[in-house]
């Protein structure tokens, strides 16, 4: 099988070794390393585990206007463009998304058009996050669902598994966020367009290594687009 996964970093000099090390484990599997200039040298890093690994790994240098969603859409535009990609999946580098899931992953894109890796699929499957943390996390997915009648428990989870054909459908140039948001809106694209939406369960790890990039700009984006996605679906 042919498989891409592409992983969005920045400040992730300690994490993406160890990531590549369970990557590249599964047969079959090439990462697309998106770098935003990472001050702490994770582009070099990158480079050096590309040479480690010749054909299996692409280094992407971005400059310019710094961001998860601009990542994504430059990471994922190239993914599409690559012939033979059968599979694309996206995930964190900082180790909270087990490498070990993705064969599941991919299995479950047998039957699906994207396939999540869920943290509340079976119960709620975090390990080391805060319990403000766990609240935050389960009131914006529950108030994603409703606003935008969305049905997956994990709306918000970066780590999913793309069949190609339901990728290329989504209008990437015309996304309007940019954190969290960018995601609950790739979903709610995808589901506008009929795509089957699955699920399977991950632990999800806090992370060890690194600083989290969460900021108050993102949340508030959080809240406001699922309204945004809601007016959107009801003009169409
Ligand atoms: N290229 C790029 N990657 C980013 C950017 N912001 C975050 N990332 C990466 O996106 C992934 C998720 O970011 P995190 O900082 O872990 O966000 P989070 O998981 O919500 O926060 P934590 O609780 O710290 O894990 C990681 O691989 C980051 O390195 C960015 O602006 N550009
Ligand atoms: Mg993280």
């Amino acid at each position: 099988m042919n498989v891409l996964v592409v992983v969005p970093t920045y400040n992730e000099r300690d994490n993406l070794p160890l990531l590549v090390r369970g990557v590249l484990a599964h047969p079959g599997y090439r990462m697309l390393v998106v770098d935003d200039g990472s001050p702490d040298g994770t582009g070099q890093i990158a480079d050096a585990l590309a040479l480690e690994h010749p054909g299996r790994i692409e280094v992407m240098h971005r400059t310019g206007l710094r961001g998860l969603g601009r990542s994504y859409i430059d990471g994922l535009r190239h993914a599409l463009a690559q012939d033979g990609v059968e599979l694309i999946c996206q995930m964190d580098a900082d180790l909270s998304h087990d490498p070990q899931y993705l064969p599941s992953l991919t299995a479950a894109a047998a039957t699906h058009d994207v396939v999540i890796g869920s943290r509340y699929l079976q119960g709620i499957s975090v390990v080391n996050w805060p319990l403000h943390r766990i609240i935050l996390s389960t009131f914006a997915n529950q108030y994603i669902r409703t606003v935008t009648r969305l049905s997956p428990s994990d709306c918000t989870s970066g780590f999913r598994c793309w069949r190609r054909d339901a990728l290329a459908q989504l209008p990437l140039s015309a996304m309007v966020s940019d954190g969290y948001a960018f995601l609950v809106e790739m979903l709610f694209e995808a589901g506008q367009r009929g795509a089957r939406i699955g699920e399977v369960p991950i632990i999800f790890v806090e992370r060890r290594q690194g600083q989290s990039k969460l900021s108050t700009g993102v949340l508030v984006e959080s809240l406001i687009t699922p309204w945004k996605l809601k007016l959107r679906g009801a003009r169409r």
